[in-house]
């Protein structure tokens, strides 16, 4: 087999990548890390930044889970289009870039602050993350369309970042019931049997969830 995905089950951008890799069919072995010190050394000669996902197809290195994505795209069709041509393609890659920088990006602060040792936190930067987050969640809820997905009829690139991106960010801050558009898009998102597998495969993980994961989803 050619394919080896690098990532955890409960990596946020690793499950970005497993949405399209399973709904497409497409073989792979999947390399867990950061546990195993020898799998994770691997990783780190690949990519030394050592974050995940990292895709290798046949000794090829493709960091970056929008970048897996379209590397799949080009390389391993299947009948699912995750980045359309023309106008409809520049939507769906402007909302893959509005939920990893604006929802992902604003929810990572405050989990990085809970993860780090006491004093060497950033509590002021994961505040203005909560913040922005709200911002984010006005804006999806004023721009998403009424049902289907982001970009339209078609689960694409753009559903395959913002479901682990609004899954989390819930947990971080609540959407709440003042955006019932975005609510039942994240509700949509969940019911996807891709998205349905990631998050069950996560479920183990959930006690280490800094914050504290809530009793629901
Ligand atoms: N921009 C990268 C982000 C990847 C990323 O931050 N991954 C996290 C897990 S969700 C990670 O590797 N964390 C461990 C670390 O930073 O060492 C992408 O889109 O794939």
């Amino acid at each position: 087999m050619s394919l080896k995905l690098y990532g955890h089950p409960f990596s946020s951008y690793t499950w970005k990548a497993l949405i399209p890799l399973y709904a497409d069919g497409t073989e792979f072995q999947f390399r867990q890390v950061p546990e195993d010190q020898e799998t994770y050394a691997e990783l780190k000669r690949l990519w030394p930044f050592g974050k995940f996902p990292v895709l290798v197809d046949d000794g090829q290195v493709i960091p970056e889970a929008t970048c897996i994505i379209e590397h799949l795209q080009a390389h391993y069709p299947s009948g699912n289009v995750w980045i359309p041509e023309g106008e409809l393609g520049r939507r769906v890659r402007f909302l893959d870039r509005f939920f990893d920088l604006y929802v992902q990006g604003n929810m990572q602060p405050a989990v990085n602050h809970a993860l780090r040792p006491e004093g060497k936190g950033d509590a002021f930067g994961a505040e203005q993350g909560r913040k922005n987050l709200h911002i984010a969640y006005d804006w999806l809820e004023g721009n998403l369309p009424n049902g289907g997905w982001a970009a339209g009829e078609t689960f694409s690139l753009a559903d395959c970042a913002a479901a682990p991106a609004l899954f989390y960010a819930d947990w971080v801050e609540e959407i709440g019931e003042s955006r019932p558009k975005l609510q039942a898009y994240r509700a949509r998102l969940l019911a996807h049997p891709q998205v349905t597998r990631v998050v069950d495969d996560a479920r183990p993980y959930r006690p280490y969830f800094p914050l504290g994961a809530p009793d629901r989803d």
